[in-house]
Protein backbone atom coordinates (compact mmCIF):
# COMPACT_ATOMS: atom_id res chain seq x y z
CA UNK A 1 0.00 0.00 0.00
CA UNK A 2 1.08 3.70 -0.21
CA UNK A 3 2.21 4.98 2.58
CA UNK A 4 2.20 9.22 2.77
CA UNK A 5 4.52 10.90 5.06
CA UNK A 6 2.19 13.90 5.70
CA UNK A 7 3.50 16.85 7.55
CA UNK A 8 1.05 19.64 9.03
CA UNK A 9 0.17 22.67 6.83
CA UNK A 10 2.34 21.43 4.28
CA UNK A 11 2.47 20.84 0.38
CA UNK A 12 1.56 16.98 1.38
CA UNK A 13 -1.45 17.92 1.57
CA UNK A 14 -1.94 17.97 -2.50
CA UNK A 15 -0.84 14.11 -2.17
CA UNK A 16 -3.36 13.50 0.31
CA UNK A 17 -6.50 15.45 -2.18
CA UNK A 18 -4.51 13.63 -5.13
CA UNK A 19 -5.40 10.43 -3.36
CA UNK A 20 -8.97 10.48 -2.21
CA UNK A 21 -9.48 11.84 -5.98
CA UNK A 22 -8.70 8.35 -7.52
CA UNK A 23 -9.51 6.57 -4.59
CA UNK A 24 -6.28 4.88 -4.26
CA UNK A 25 -5.96 2.84 -0.65
CA UNK A 26 -2.97 4.85 1.48
CA UNK A 27 -1.84 4.94 4.55
CA UNK A 28 -0.97 8.13 6.04
CA UNK A 29 2.45 8.71 8.49
CA UNK A 30 1.71 12.19 10.56
CA UNK A 31 4.60 14.72 11.01
CA UNK A 32 4.63 17.35 13.42
CA UNK A 33 6.25 20.67 12.81
CA UNK A 34 8.37 21.92 15.75
CA UNK A 35 6.10 24.35 17.79
CA UNK A 36 9.03 26.67 18.18
CA UNK A 37 10.83 26.51 14.80
CA UNK A 38 7.60 25.07 12.48
CA UNK A 39 10.27 23.07 10.91
CA UNK A 40 9.94 19.22 10.13
CA UNK A 41 10.83 17.05 12.66
CA UNK A 42 13.48 14.75 12.54
CA UNK A 43 11.57 11.73 11.95
CA UNK A 44 11.38 12.64 8.31
CA UNK A 45 14.53 13.17 7.66
CA UNK A 46 14.54 9.42 8.82
CA UNK A 47 12.22 8.47 5.62
CA UNK A 48 14.24 10.85 3.26
CA UNK A 49 17.94 13.00 3.67
CA UNK A 50 16.15 15.98 2.30
CA UNK A 51 13.56 15.82 5.78
CA UNK A 52 10.67 17.46 3.84
CA UNK A 53 7.41 16.45 2.98
CA UNK A 54 5.71 15.22 1.00
CA UNK A 55 7.37 11.75 0.98
CA UNK A 56 6.21 8.47 -0.37
CA UNK A 57 7.37 4.96 -0.20
CA UNK A 58 5.63 2.17 -2.53
CA UNK A 59 6.96 -1.24 -3.63
CA UNK A 60 10.28 -0.09 -1.88
CA UNK A 61 10.49 3.30 -3.88
CA UNK A 62 10.89 6.39 -1.78
CA UNK A 63 9.97 9.46 -3.30
CA UNK A 64 9.94 13.12 -2.73
CA UNK A 65 9.38 16.28 -4.56
CA UNK A 66 5.01 17.05 -4.62
CA UNK A 67 5.43 17.15 -8.79
CA UNK A 68 7.21 13.92 -9.04
CA UNK A 69 4.63 11.98 -6.36
CA UNK A 70 1.53 13.37 -8.27
CA UNK A 71 2.80 11.45 -11.45
CA UNK A 72 3.83 8.96 -9.93
CA UNK A 73 0.34 8.25 -8.15
CA UNK A 74 -1.23 9.32 -11.17
CA UNK A 75 0.73 6.40 -13.24
CA UNK A 76 -0.66 3.58 -10.38
CA UNK A 77 -4.44 4.94 -11.14
CA UNK A 78 -6.97 3.59 -13.48
CA UNK A 79 -8.16 7.01 -14.11
CA UNK A 80 -6.90 9.31 -16.91
CA UNK A 81 -9.40 12.81 -16.15
CA UNK A 82 -7.15 13.86 -13.74
CA UNK A 83 -4.23 14.29 -16.64
CA UNK A 84 -5.31 14.68 -19.61
CA UNK A 85 -3.54 12.55 -22.44
CA UNK A 86 0.40 13.22 -23.25
CA UNK A 87 -0.39 14.77 -27.35
CA UNK A 88 -3.63 16.70 -26.10
CA UNK A 89 -2.94 20.33 -26.50
CA UNK A 90 -4.30 20.80 -22.82
CA UNK A 91 -1.62 18.33 -21.56
CA UNK A 92 1.14 20.93 -22.20
CA UNK A 93 -0.88 23.58 -20.43
CA UNK A 94 -0.99 20.90 -17.90
CA UNK A 95 2.63 20.31 -17.98
CA UNK A 96 3.57 24.39 -17.53
CA UNK A 97 0.98 25.11 -14.25
CA UNK A 98 2.40 21.76 -13.08
CA UNK A 99 5.64 23.04 -12.83
CA UNK A 100 4.68 26.52 -12.63
CA UNK A 101 3.96 26.06 -9.22
CA UNK A 102 6.98 24.85 -7.37
CA UNK A 103 9.38 26.14 -10.16
CA UNK A 104 8.39 29.64 -10.59
CA UNK A 105 5.60 30.73 -8.09
CA UNK A 106 6.77 29.11 -4.69
CA UNK A 107 10.05 31.07 -4.45
CA UNK A 108 8.35 34.33 -4.44
CA UNK A 109 6.06 33.10 -1.90
CA UNK A 110 7.88 31.83 0.56
CA UNK A 111 10.48 34.47 0.59
CA UNK A 112 7.73 37.04 1.23
CA UNK A 113 5.85 34.70 3.61
CA UNK A 114 10.21 35.03 5.41
CA UNK A 115 10.81 38.81 5.02
CA UNK A 116 7.23 38.96 6.45
CA UNK A 117 8.35 36.77 9.35
CA UNK A 118 11.73 38.95 9.53
CA UNK A 119 9.16 42.39 9.89
CA UNK A 120 7.30 40.81 12.56
CA UNK A 121 9.83 38.97 14.64
CA UNK A 122 12.70 41.52 13.95
CA UNK A 123 15.00 37.93 13.19
CA UNK A 124 16.26 36.46 10.57
CA UNK A 125 14.98 33.49 9.58
CA UNK A 126 15.47 34.24 6.02
CA UNK A 127 19.31 33.99 6.23
CA UNK A 128 18.89 30.33 7.83
CA UNK A 129 16.48 29.27 5.27
CA UNK A 130 18.75 29.88 2.85
CA UNK A 131 21.57 28.35 4.59
CA UNK A 132 19.80 24.88 5.39
CA UNK A 133 18.47 24.96 1.89
CA UNK A 134 21.48 25.05 0.01
CA UNK A 135 23.24 22.39 2.51
CA UNK A 136 20.01 20.30 2.28
CA UNK A 137 19.85 20.45 -1.22
CA UNK A 138 23.76 20.28 -2.74
CA UNK A 139 24.56 17.75 0.17
CA UNK A 140 21.58 15.63 -1.75
CA UNK A 141 22.96 16.42 -4.99
CA UNK A 142 26.49 15.56 -4.10
CA UNK A 143 25.25 12.13 -2.56
CA UNK A 144 23.13 11.37 -5.55
CA UNK A 145 26.30 12.15 -8.36
CA UNK A 146 28.41 9.83 -6.19
CA UNK A 147 25.69 6.78 -6.14
CA UNK A 148 25.13 7.18 -10.15
CA UNK A 149 26.46 8.77 -13.27
CA UNK A 150 23.11 10.72 -13.98
CA UNK A 151 20.35 12.48 -12.44
CA UNK A 152 17.60 9.74 -13.59
CA UNK A 153 20.58 6.70 -13.03
CA UNK A 154 22.94 5.51 -15.81
CA UNK A 155 21.73 7.37 -18.93
CA UNK A 156 21.85 10.92 -19.45
CA UNK A 157 18.19 12.35 -19.65
CA UNK A 158 16.72 15.77 -19.46
CA UNK A 159 16.68 15.66 -15.98
CA UNK A 160 20.12 16.21 -16.57
CA UNK A 161 19.63 19.40 -18.84
CA UNK A 162 17.35 20.85 -16.35
CA UNK A 163 19.66 20.51 -12.95
CA UNK A 164 22.67 21.49 -15.30
CA UNK A 165 21.79 25.01 -15.69
CA UNK A 166 21.12 25.94 -12.07
CA UNK A 167 24.05 23.85 -10.69
CA UNK A 168 26.05 26.72 -12.75
CA UNK A 169 24.49 29.41 -11.79
CA UNK A 170 25.30 27.57 -7.78
CA UNK A 171 28.75 26.99 -9.44
CA UNK A 172 29.10 30.74 -10.55
CA UNK A 173 28.25 31.51 -7.07
CA UNK A 174 31.24 29.58 -5.20
CA UNK A 175 28.49 27.46 -3.84
CA UNK A 176 30.07 24.34 -5.19
CA UNK A 177 33.59 24.56 -3.79
CA UNK A 178 33.71 21.88 -1.67
CA UNK A 179 31.41 19.30 -3.87
CA UNK A 180 33.81 17.71 -6.15
CA UNK A 181 30.89 15.14 -7.27
CA UNK A 182 29.05 17.96 -8.75
CA UNK A 183 32.19 19.71 -10.21
CA UNK A 184 32.91 16.67 -12.18
CA UNK A 185 29.15 15.91 -12.88
CA UNK A 186 29.39 19.07 -14.39
CA UNK A 187 32.85 18.68 -16.59
CA UNK A 188 31.05 15.99 -17.89
CA UNK A 189 27.78 17.12 -19.30
CA UNK A 190 29.67 20.09 -20.12
CA UNK A 191 31.73 18.54 -22.82
CA UNK A 192 28.91 17.16 -24.46
CA UNK A 193 28.83 17.94 -28.35
CA UNK A 194 24.75 19.16 -27.85
CA UNK A 195 25.60 21.44 -24.93
CA UNK A 196 28.88 23.01 -26.41
CA UNK A 197 26.57 23.85 -29.63
CA UNK A 198 23.65 25.33 -26.95
CA UNK A 199 26.27 27.73 -26.04
CA UNK A 200 27.71 28.59 -29.01
CA UNK A 201 24.23 29.79 -29.59
CA UNK A 202 25.03 31.76 -26.63
N1 LIG B 1 9.56 21.45 -3.83
C1 LIG B 1 9.26 20.55 -2.75
C2 LIG B 1 9.20 21.37 -1.47
C3 LIG B 1 9.09 20.50 -0.23
C4 LIG B 1 9.01 21.38 1.01
O1 LIG B 1 9.68 22.40 1.13
N2 LIG B 1 8.16 20.95 1.94
C5 LIG B 1 7.96 21.73 3.14
C6 LIG B 1 6.50 21.67 3.53
S1 LIG B 1 5.47 22.64 2.54
C7 LIG B 1 8.68 21.14 4.32
O2 LIG B 1 8.71 19.95 4.50
N3 LIG B 1 9.24 22.01 5.16
C8 LIG B 1 9.77 21.62 6.43
C9 LIG B 1 11.18 22.01 6.62
O3 LIG B 1 11.80 22.56 5.69
O4 LIG B 1 11.69 21.76 7.73
C10 LIG B 1 7.94 19.84 -3.05
O5 LIG B 1 7.15 20.34 -3.84
O6 LIG B 1 7.74 18.74 -2.51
Amino acid sequence: MIKVHHLNQSRSTRVLWLLEELKLPYEVVHHERDAQTRLAPASLGEVHPLNKAPVIEHNGLVLCESGAVMEYLLDQADSTSLRPEKGDAHYYQYLEWSHFAEGSLALPVITTLLMQMEQREGTAPMDGYIAKELALDLGYIEATLTKQAFFAGPQFSAADIMMTITLEFAANLNLLNDKPQIQGYLNKVQSREAYQAARKLG
